[in-house]
């Protein structure tokens, strides 16, 4: 089933989900067998998994459930006309590219509001992240890649390969509906011209390519470029959402594990504490309107806790447990081996004789390889609307810099820290590879599209891995040390790089924990 529609499917999680109802402030605790906190690729495993072995599961997700449209009829804003929905209370957006030519053609005024796009800014480093029902599924570019074996191994040296590549990365590919773009369509689309024309110029370099599975189907882009469906990768959507065509956790995990009558998922409640509680956990929770008005400060206790906030939120409530005494036992690990996946983002100029087109999918197809610098370089769109002869380029690259999160009391944040140095080894391996490609065809970088006038942008990330890592803060299976029955099972497990792009492996290593934790420690 590919062609499918957001509101439909998302008709079905709502209603099977329920509600979560407490009254006001003050009301009494209510009391669940597990807790779920997130509703990324982690907190999505752990939901379906938990509700089939029929646990009473609570999933809670600061963000909004996407399902509602605007009064423009779509449930997200397109990125060239962003408004309130675009990002996480923000006044004005904060999309990565500034502008082509310096004109600023991204970023304006918005409402604070609720977005399903959040920036967050530490002293050297800006991470996106996805806010809302399905996490970071409903803004990132769907680009599903299982990573090098041998690199794998050296990351998660205790993980049993064999068994992570012959039953759990298969499991999550079926799981997330990854499928592959059909060479003839690529070949033939007006609006993969710009990645065309990146492995020509790469080629002429040396350089291989290599298509990049992806979980939005090109059945149905392929059906927009016909006129037959509504266009959403074909109509510029993606980092504030896709009103069509990409397979998002509320549409897979979520919605199954709702179908399982175990699992309810409550939208717009934030965790803000976790104690100890008898046998259990309990927790502090404010849920808000999309306008950010207190609705009620509610209370939750749980038997078993697992934290699928993502390497910030998981992490930094951890650290806040840790460090205001609340969880004092915590390993010290927590906090640390944190990297952005050697995340560098380049562009440059072509001729005026190699247009990139003006019609570009919203969604990438391509890599480059650079095996020698270990650079794998994915070629993203520029979709301006216009020519901007403009090629630009997320570098995922290998770097073994790591920093800590550190709990400051007096904002009750973690704080990342990260320093500007630290990047200096991803942006010399994607300069080298760059640098390549530009003698080869005579061309140079652009330095009008990131902030700061910058031919390289290090200074923010997508890919935040790491902050409570598998065998540090946790044992192999993703418990957390000191506290039986509390969980990690997200991004913060991992040790800060992977050498490609990192949800399959998050939701295939969350498969391998919960299968184990289930029968260990839930169905003894
Ligand atoms: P994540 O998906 O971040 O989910 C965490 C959830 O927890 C979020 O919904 C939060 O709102 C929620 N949360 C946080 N704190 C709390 C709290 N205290 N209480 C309640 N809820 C909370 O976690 N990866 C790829 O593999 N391929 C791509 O093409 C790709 N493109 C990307 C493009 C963009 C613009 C972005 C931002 C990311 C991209 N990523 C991509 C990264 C990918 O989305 C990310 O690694 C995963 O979403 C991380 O999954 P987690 O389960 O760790």
């Amino acid at each position: 089933m590919n062609n499918f529609s957001r509101r439909r499917f998302l008709g079905v999680t709502a209603l099977a989900a329920g509600t979560f109802v407490t009254g006001r402030a003050g009301a009494s605790t209510q009391h669940v067998p597990a807790v779920v906190v997130g509703s990324g690729y982690g907190a999505a495993v752990a939901a379906l998994r938990l509700g089939e072995a029929g646990v009473r599961t609570l999933v809670l997700e600061m963000g909004q459930r996407w399902d509602r449209p605007g009064p423009d009829g779509k449930v997200f804003c397109g990125m060239l006309d962003p408004d309130r929905r675009s990002m996480w209370f923000k006044n004005r957006t904060e999309a990565p590219v500034n502008g082509v030519l310096f004109l600023d053609l991204a970023n304006r005024p918005i409402q604070r509001y609720a977005g399903v796009l959040d920036r967050v800014n530490f002293p050297n480093m800006g991470v996106y992240v996805g806010r809302g029902v399905g996490g970071g599924s409903l803004v990132n570019g769907g680009m599903a890649v299982v990573p090098d074996r041998d690199y794998f191994t050296r990351q998660f040296p205790t993980v049993d390969a064999d068994e992570m590549y012959t039953r759990f990365f298969p499991l999550a590919n079926r799981m997330l509906r990854v499928n592959n773009i059909p060479g003839a369509y690529f070949e033939a689309s007006d609006y993969y011209r710009y990645s065309r024309l990146s492995r020509t110029l790469a080629g002429r370099a040396g350089f291989d390519t290599a298509f990049v599975p992806n979980v939005y189907s090109f059945e149905h882009m392929a059906a927009e470029e016909r006129g037959e469906a509504p266009k959403s990768a074909l109509g510029t959507e993606v980092i504030y959402g896709n009103n069509h065509g990409k397979f998002t956790l509320d549409q897979g995990y979520l919605a199954e594990a709702a179908n399982t009558g175990h699992v309810t998922v409550a939208a717009l409640h934030q965790v803000t504490r976790i104690r100890r509680n008898n046998a259990g956990y309990a927790l502090t929770v404010r849920e808000i309107t999309p306008d950010g008005a207190l609705v009620a400060e509610k209370h939750v206790t749980c038997d078993h806790l697992f934290l699928g906030a993502g390497s910030l939120g998981s992490t930094e409530l951890l650290l806040r447990a840790r460090d205001s005494g609340d969880l004092p036992d915590l390993a010290a690990e927590v906090g640390e081996g944190w990297g952005p996946n050697g995340n560098v983002m380049t562009a440059r100029n072509n001729h005026l004789w190699h247009p990139t087109g003006f019609r570009q999918s919203a969604i990438p197809t391509l890599a480059i390889s650079d095996p020698g610098r270990h650079v794998f370089a994915e070629v993203a769109p520029v979709p301006a609307g216009i020519e901007t002869y403009v090629s630009m380029y997320l570098a995922i690259t290998r770097s073994e810099e790591r920093a800590k999160f550190v709990y400051d009391p007096s904002t009750d944040k973690a704080v990342l820290q990260w320093r500007q140095g630290q990047s200096a080894e991803s942006l010399a391996a994607a300069k080298g590879t760059f640098d390549r490609i530009n003698d080869a065809n005579g061309t140079t970088y652009r330095y009008d599209v990131f902030g700061g006038g910058k031919a390289f942008a290090d200074d923010f990330c997508y890919h935040p891995l790491g902050g409570a890592v598998l065998g540090k803060a946790t044992d192999d299976h993703g418990r957390v040390k000191g506290y039986p029955n509390l969980y990690v099972t997200d991004g913060a497990l991992v040790p800060g790089s992977l050498g490609v792009n990192p949800f399959v492996t998050i939701t295939a290593l969350a498969e391998r924990n919960l299968a184990t934790i289930l029968t260990e420690d839930v169905h003894p």
